[in-house]
């Protein structure tokens, strides 16, 4: 494919050197088209599309520019027009080539954060006005396209007001701030019928342990949530409100360290029942846990609204914001989203970025449809794991002392410390006789990993 130049001699005005990206089985070799994302086709009684809920992104896939901390930006795209200013005009072609790139993906959803599809004014209201008009257009677009909105979110973390925080600020001036951004964003995204909205806290922490009151910040930044939870109801919008756990970066420490530190404070705060997570892997991986850590956590524990569907590299340090194109990464985030039912009102949102050195139009094209298809391939080998059982039987086998009625009476509490100690100095006492001591049954990690294996292909 040569790139889109902006004329409009093929299909579409901005991209129409791509055709819609279609379905053509596993033997195709084309990089534009799916080998395993057969949209409509039906696994376990839900169509792909339905399971997978694919999302692009505007910030990385529309505002990417290949900038870095040590270098200036390397990507030019042709819809920015000619000076590549925050101008109106160019947010307002920028919306017509997303939604013509979405279309052509074959997506159902997108995500925006406010900045990223209007430019800010001069005043708040000016600002605000923007929003409004760019998101007028979006909805005719969505409209248009049969396109949807994911989730919308306030990016409280780009203005040089919030570099001491934003919820967590210790001037309320800025909490205000914040908060008007908060409620004109939400406001889009109830316009737009969107079905989350997302608080990702990213100058929600700390550099200096000395210069701050964490409980004050911990407080003021449960004091948002509540706010927007009170505004959604008021406003009666439907979409799930999430919150986003990062460790660090771009603080030294954030509050929403992982998830189970998201959830330890929802709870503390009496929050769990308004808000989910929206889980992304990079992150965990950033909090010292293996890619699937918190999907799985979050899931199990009924928290997991949506995904930020990306991954980074381990010898790296930071958000790298790759696609997911590895297979057992693809696999084991799928069996998450088959044992749990589906998504609700989540979805596979790719928070996730062509690197800095790609720097064609084709490229960005390619990493969309690499990680569709890389994660429809997933969907369809956990798929075949979960409805064989091997695996879920091994683990509830391992288990299944807790099952028995000895584990059931330990679980309710039933036995109190003191009969539990008598009851084991007799049965450890007759183990010693018999020479057979508990506790050193294998626990299979191999044979559960190449079993797990058996379905990667
Ligand atoms: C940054 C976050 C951000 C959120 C939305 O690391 O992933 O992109 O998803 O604000
Ligand atoms: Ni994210
Ligand atoms: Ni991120």
């Amino acid at each position: 494919m040569a790139s889109g130049n902006g004329s409009t001699n093929g299909s579409g005005t901005y991209f129409p050197n791509v055709d819609p990206v279609k379905y053509a089985g596993p033997d195709s070799r084309d990089v534009l088209a799916f080998r395993f994302y057969d949209k409509e086709a039906v696994i376990m009684g839900k169509k792909m599309k339905d399971w997978l809920r694919f999302s692009v992104c505007f910030w990385h896939t529309f505002r990417g520019s290949g900038a870095d901390p040590f270098g200036r930006p390397t990507i030019t795209r042709h819809f920015e027009g000619d000076d590549g200013t925050d101008s109106m005009e160019n947010a307002l072609r920028r919306v017509e080539a997303a939604f013509e790139l979405f279309t052509k993906l074959g997506v159902e959803y997108y995500s925006f954060h406010d900045v990223d599809v209007a430019p800010e004014g001069a005043t708040m209201a000016e600002t605000h006005a923007n929003l409004e008009k760019v998101t007028d257009r979006m909805l005719e677009l969505q409209k248009e396209t049969g396109v949807k909105l994911l989730w919308g979110t306030a990016n409280l973390f780009s203005h040089p007001q919030y570099m001491n925080g934003a919820a967590t600020n210790p001037d309320p001036l800025v909490f205000m701030r914040a908060a008007t951004q908060v409620k004109f964003a939400m406001d889009a995204t109830h316009k737009l019928g969107g079905e989350g909205f997302v608080f990702w806290g990213g100058r929600e922490g700390y550099m200096h342990i000395l210069n701050t009151d964490m409980v004050q910040e911990m407080n003021n930044y449960a004091r948002m949530l509540k706010l927007a939870i009170a505004y959604k109801e008021k406003i009666g919008f439907s979409g799930q409100i999430l919150v986003e756990p990062k460790p660090r970066e771009p603080m030294k420490h954030q509050y929403d360290y992982d998830v189970q530190t998201v959830i330890g404070f929802l709870r503390e705060h009496g929050l769990e029942n308004d808000v989910r997570l929206n889980v992304e892997p990079n992150h965990t991986q950033l909090a010292g846990h293996e890619f699937e850590h918190d999907i799985v956590l979050a899931a199990k524990l009924g928290m997991l609204g949506s995904i930020d569907a990306n991954t980074g590299s381990e010898s790296l340090g930071w958000d790298t914001d790759e696609f997911i194109t590895d297979q057992t990464r693809a696999t084991m985030l799928c069996k998450v989203i088959i044992e749990m039912g589906g998504f609700q009102q989540g979805g596979l949102n790719f928070d996730a970025k062509v690197r800095r050195e790609s720097t064609d139009l084709e490229d960005f094209f390619i990493a969309h449809v690499a990680s569709m298809d890389a994660l429809a391939k997933g969907l369809r080998n956990a798929a075949r794991l979960i409805s064989e059982g091997y695996l879920s039987r091994m683990l509830e086998e391992r288990y299944a002392g807790w099952a028995s009625s000895l584990g059931t009476q330990i679980g309710s509490g039933e036995l109190p410390l003191d009969r539990i100690a008598e009851m084991y100095t007799t049965v450890h006492e007759l183990e010693e006789r018999n020479g057979k001591a508990h506790g050193t049954t294998s626990a299979k990690q191999e044979k559960f990993i190449a079993v797990f294996n058996h379905y990667i292909s």
